[in-house]
C-alpha cells in the first residue's frame, strides 16, 4: 500500500513536469512535439498507467487514412480516472452537481465515491450482458450519473454514443440503428428551467423504429413512465446490492471509447470514432495546460455531455487530471439571467468554460444580472464552439474576469476530441477574438483552394492539420470511405478542418467560420442538408434551400427557402407547420429562424442551387449579388430579393 502511494506521487509529480509554465516553455514544448513527436508524446503518455507499454508510439498514413497511437499497448482508461487517484486524492470532490432548481441540494461525489458508482455500473452493465465493443446509447440529462454511465462503459470495454437529450426520438432512432447498440441508458424525465421534459417517452417513441435489448433508466424526475417487461429496468434497481468492485477490463489502446454524432455538409450525421489511448492522452494534456489547472481548483465547463466538450472538457480530460469539474443541470437564465454567477459564487469557481452564444445572451441582460455575486474566485475563463465576436470576448474580459482573468478561445471540433488552437491560459498573451496558437504536437497548415500551402504570415485561407496528433479521429462508424472522403481527400496527405482561417502578422489565428456547408447555431453543429431533408419531409413541401444568416445571440440562425403547395393554408400556418416538422425529426434546435416560401430556387443550367445568392438575401446584402448570369431563371433572384424576411 505504501509502495503504491509512492508510485502515484512519483507519477503526479512527473505529470506536473508536463505543465507550460512560460511562453518560453510553451515555444520549446512545441518546437519538441514538432521535431521529435514520438519522444514527445512518449515522454507525456508515460505519466499514465499502462497495463503493457506500447510497442511503438506513432503509425500513420493520412491517404488510408490509418493512425494508430501507442501502438499495442493496454489499458483501462478509467483505472487512470479512479484507481490512480484513490489513494492520493480519493476525498477530493471529483464531481459536484449543480441542480436546475437553486433550492434542490446538490450533489458531490469524490473520486472515492465515483470510483464506487462506476464500479457498481459496470457490474450492472455486464450483468445485462454487455461486452466489449457491444456499442450502448446514453441519452440522458445532465446528472452525475450520465459521467458514470460513461466511464462504466468504458470499464467494461464497451462503446458509448452519447446522445444529446434534446435530440429527438427519430434523430435517437437512427444513431441506434446506425450504431446498432445493445441498450439505451437514460432517465424518466429532466428538468430544464421551468421545464420538465419526458425523455423515457421520446426514448419509447425511437424504440418503435430502432430495436436494443436493454434499457436503463433513472429516476430523476419521479414522472409516469412506461416500462416495457423483459427490456426495461429501473437503475436504482439494479444497482442495488451490487458489489462496488470491479476489475477494469484490458483494451488495447487503438480500441474504440465512443462514438459521437455529429452534423457534416452531407444529411445524415456521422458518427465520429475516437479510440482509448490517444484520446486519453491528449484530453489530459490539453486540459491541465490550457486552463492551467491546479490541485483544489474548481471548474465548471457548462457544456451538455452530449457534445464533445462535454466529453473532453467535463468529464475525460479533467477527472483524468484529478481535477473537481462541476456538472449543471440547469440553464444559464433559470430562475434568472444572474444564475451562472451564482454557481460560481455558490462553489468558488476558478475556472469557467462557456460557449459565445451563452456569453451574447448574458450580455443582452446587462451587467445588473452580475452585480449580486462575488466573481473573485475566477482566474480562467474560456470560450469554445463558434467565433467569439470582439464585442461579446471584451464584455466577457471586462465584466465577468474583471478584467484580471485571461480569456481562452478554444478551437477545436468533434473529430478533433481536443482542444488543437488556444491561448495557454495566463501565460500566451491574447488578442480578442484570436485563438492565438497551435497547442504543442499540432501541426496547422493554410492552404488555398488548390491546395498550395500558404507559407509566412499574413494570409488567409483553409484550416487543415498535416500531422497526426493522439486524439484524432479514427474513422466515421461503419464508413471509412466517408471518413477518407470528408476530411482526408480534400488536400492530399492532410486532415481538412472545412474551417476557414486568417494568420495574421503576429503568426496567430484568427478562425473565421466554415467554409463548407455547415452551419453553427448557438455553438452547435447544423448540416444544411440535414436541416432541408427534415423540411422536405412535410408533405406540402416541394424543394427547400437553408443557408445561415449572422443572429445576435446564435452566432447564426438558419433561414429556409422553401417551395412548397399551400393548399388551404395561410403562410403562417404553413411555416409553424415546417418548424414543428423539423423540430420532430431533428429536435428543436434545428428549427429555422426564418421561413421564406418561394415559388423557385436560383439553379445553374445544370440544376445547382446557387447558395451564395440565398446567403446574400439572407444576410440583407442583396445590393452585391455577383455573376446571375448562369442562372436558369434569373427573375425569380428579384421575387426571393422583395419576399426577404
Ligand atoms: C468543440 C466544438 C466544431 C466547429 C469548428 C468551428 C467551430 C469551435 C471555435 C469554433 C471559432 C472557436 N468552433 N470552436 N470557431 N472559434 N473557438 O465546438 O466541436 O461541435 O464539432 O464544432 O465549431 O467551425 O469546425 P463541434
Amino acid at each position: 500500500m505504501k509502495r503504491k502511494s509512492h508510485n502515484q506521487l512519483i507519477k503526479i509529480t512527473k505529470t506536473m513536469s508536463d505543465r507550460i509554465h512560460t511562453l518560453s516553455g510553451y515555444f520549446h514544448e512545441y518546437q519538441k512535439s514538432v521535431t521529435q513527436p514520438e519522444e514527445f508524446w512518449a515522454r507525456i503518455a508515460d505519466s499514465f498507467h499502462w497495463k503493457k507499454r506500447w510497442d511503438k508510439v506513432l503509425d500513420w498514413n493520412f491517404e488510408e487514412p490509418d493512425v494508430k497511437w501507442f501502438v499495442n499497448a493496454k489499458l483501462n482508461i478509467t483505472e487512470n480516472i479512479l484507481e490512480r487517484h484513490l489513494y492520493t486524492i480519493g476525498d477530493r470532490p471529483a464531481i459536484i452537481w449543480e441542480p436546475n432548481d437553486p433550492n434542490e441540494e446538490g450533489r458531490t461525489l469524490t473520486y472515492k465515491e465515483l470510483y464506487k458508482e462506476v464500479c457498481k455500473f459496470s457490474n450492472v452493465l455486464q450483468e445485462k450482458g454487455i461486452k466489449k465493443g457491444d456499442r450502448v446509447i446514453i441519452y440522458m440529462p445532465m446528472i452525475p450519473e450520465a459521467a458514470i454511465a460513461m466511464l462504466a462503459c468504458a470499464r467494461i470495454g464497451a462503446v458509448h454514443s452519447v446522445v444529446f437529450a434534446g435530440f429527438s426520438s427519430s434523430s435517437l432512432a437512427d444513431r441506434i440503428e446506425d450504431c446498432k447498440a445493445k441498450a439505451v441508458l437514460t432517465s424518466d424525465g429532466n428538468f430544464r428551467g421551468s421545464k420538465k421534459i419526458a425523455v423515457k417517452a421520446v426514448v419509447d417513441e425511437a424504440l418503435e423504429k430502432a430495436t436494443v435489448d436493454t434499457v436503463i433508466v433513472y429516476q430523476r424526475t419521479h414522472q409516469e413512465v412506461s416500462m416495457k417487461s423483459g427490456r426495461d429496468f429501473w437503475w436504482h434497481e439494479l444497482v442495488e446490492g451490487v458489489s462496488e468492485q470491479h476489475e477494469a477490463v484490458e483494451t488495447d489502446s487503438e480500441d474504440m471509447l465512443f462514438i459521437l454524432y455529429t452534423s457534416g455538409s452531407t444529411g445524415k450525421p456521422k458518427g465520429v470514432v475516437h479510440t482509448v489511448g490517444g484520446y486519453m492522452v491528449y484530453t489530459k494534456y490539453s486540459f491541465e495546460n490550457v486552463f492551467q489547472y491546479t490541485p483544489g481548483d474548481v471548474y465548471w465547463c457548462t457544456a451538455d455531455v452530449g457534445w464533445i466538450t462535454g466529453h473532453s472538457y467535463i468529464v475525460y480530460g479533467p477527472l483524468l487530471a484529478g481535477a473537481t469539474t462541476l456538472m449543471f443541470e440547469g440553464v444559464p437564465t433559470f430562475p434568472d439571467a444572474g444564475r451562472f454567477w451564482s454557481v460560481v459564487e455558490k462553489h468558488q469557481v476558478n475556472q469557467f468554460y462557456t460557449a459565445p452564444t451563452a456569453i451574447r445572451a448574458l450580455q443582452a441582460h446587462g451587467t445588473e444580472p452580475i452585480e449580486p455575486y462575488d466573481l473573485s474566485s475566477l482566474k480562467v475563463l474560456g470560450s469554445v464552439g463558434e467565433p467569439i465576436n470582439e464585442e461579446a470576448w471584451n464584455w466577457y474580459h471586462t465584466h465577468v474576469g474583471k478584467s484580471r482573468c485571461p480569456i481562452v478561445d478554444t478551437w477545436w471540433q468533434t473529430e478533433t476530441g481536443g482542444i488543437l488552437v488556444s491561448p495557454i491560459a495566463g501565460i500566451t498573451p491574447t488578442k480578442p477574438a484570436y485563438a492565438t496558437l497551435p497547442l504543442p504536437g499540432i501541426q496547422l497548415c493554410i492552404v488555398d483552394a488548390e491546395g498550395n500551402e500558404l507559407k509566412g504570415n499574413s494570409v488567409e485561407g483553409n484550416l487543415c492539420v498535416k500531422f497526426p496528433w493522439p486524439s484524432m479521429i479514427r474513422t466515421t462508424y461503419g464508413d471509412h470511405e466517408r471518413c477518407k472522403q470528408t476530411y482526408f481527400s480534400t488536400y492530399k496527405g492532410m486532415y481538412f478542418t472545412g474551417d476557414g482561417v486568417k494568420r495574421d502578422h503576429d503568426g496567430y489565428y484568427r478562425i473565421l467560420g466554415r467554409v463548407d456547408d455547415v452551419i453553427n447555431v448557438s455553438g452547435h453543429r447544423m448540416g444544411t442538408a440535414e436541416v432541408e431533408n427534415a423540411i422536405n419531409e412535410h408533405p406540402l413541401v416541394v424543394e427547400s434551400a437553408v443557408v445561415g444568416y449572422p443572429h445576435e445571440v446564435k452566432g447564426q440562425g438558419i433561414y429556409a427557402y422553401v417551395i412548397c403547395d399551400m393548399k388551404n393554408r395561410t403562410e403562417e400556418n404553413l411555416t409553424n407547420e415546417i418548424k414543428d416538422t423539423v423540430s420532430k425529426i431533428i429536435g428543436p434546435i434545428a428549427k429555422p429562424d426564418k421561413i421564406q416560401i418561394v415559388s423557385g430556387l436560383p439553379k445553374t443550367r445544370s440544376g445547382k442551387i446557387m447558395r451564395r445568392i440565398l446567403r446574400k438575401v439572407a444576410e440583407g446584402t442583396v445590393d452585391n449579388l455577383g455573376d446571375t448570369s448562369t442562372l436558369l431563371d434569373p427573375e425569380v433572384v428579384q421575387e426571393i430579393i422583395e419576399g426577404r424576411q
